[in-house]
């Protein structure tokens, strides 16, 4: 579905933001010849030569995307958190899981996934080493979310709260958490808006649009075919 909201609605903005786990997994640029790979990054490639431009930020799933897929994609990676300035409007964006503070052990996998040198060593084995490797990270991910009343841990607040004064109290808009939600802070006495992205399913995405005076939920459907 995420390729024909490519082919059509997105193809009527001028700029498109994908803030992370774009991918259930990405084990390095290499893999971009998997079927399933070409086919998403040709769709990108077509939306961006038609004069779309797309930037993406790394999730936690996909956080070793890297230039050779951005190059086949025509896309731009962009740093988490980006400021987004628009000329009526700043927004500040990121996947969202750096500001998850109460769940140690995500923050330390975290901290090892960003790590360069971890990361050249995880790139330096074989292909089905790595399929391997996502698989068996996926696995510990969801034992660990099992039995848990709510599995997914949310942002911290104090954290959350310093964020948005680091960031000049710009409209926060992130993903990660599967709360879509909007929240209202009030941080120094200043009302801030924090957008919290839907995950995309078969069935059914959402995206935000920013159409210069506000900001919008707009539900995507897979399109009928006759
Ligand atoms: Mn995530």
């Amino acid at each position: 579905m995420f390729l024909q909201f490519l082919a059509g609605r997105a193809r009527q903005a001028t700029e498109l933001y994908i803030l992370g786990d774009f991918f259930e997994a990405w084990i390095g640029d290499d893999d971009i010849d998997d079927a399933y790979n070409a086919e998403i990054v040709a769709a990108l490639r077509a939306a961006s030569d038609a004069g779309l431009k797309i930037s993406l930020l790394h999730g936690n799933r996909d956080f070793l995307l890297g230039d050779g897929f951005a190059a086949a994609s025509g896309i731009k990676l962009i740093s988490d958190p980006y400021i987004l300035s628009t000329p009526e409007w700043q927004f500040v964006l990121s996947h969202g899981d750096a500001l998850c503070l109460d769940d140690t052990a995500y923050m330390a996998f975290r901290e090892q996934a960003r790590n360069p040198q971890w990361q050249a060593a995880l790139l330096a084995k074989p292909r089905a080493e790595r399929r391997a490797i996502a698989a068996h990270m996926r696995e510990v991910s969801e034992a660990g979310q099992r039995g848990k009343e709510n599995p997914y841990t949310d942002l911290q607040p104090t954290a959350t709260d310093d964020f948005l004064r680091q960031h000049g109290y710009a409209t926060f808009i992130h993903g990660h958490t599967h709360q879509p939600a909007r929240h209202d802070h009030i941080v120094d006495g200043i009302h801030v808006e924090r957008w919290v992205l839907a995950d995309w399913h078969e069935a059914c995405g959402e995206c935000l649009v920013w159409d210069g005076e506000t900001l919008q939920r707009e539900v995507i459907l897979p399109e009928k075919r006759a």
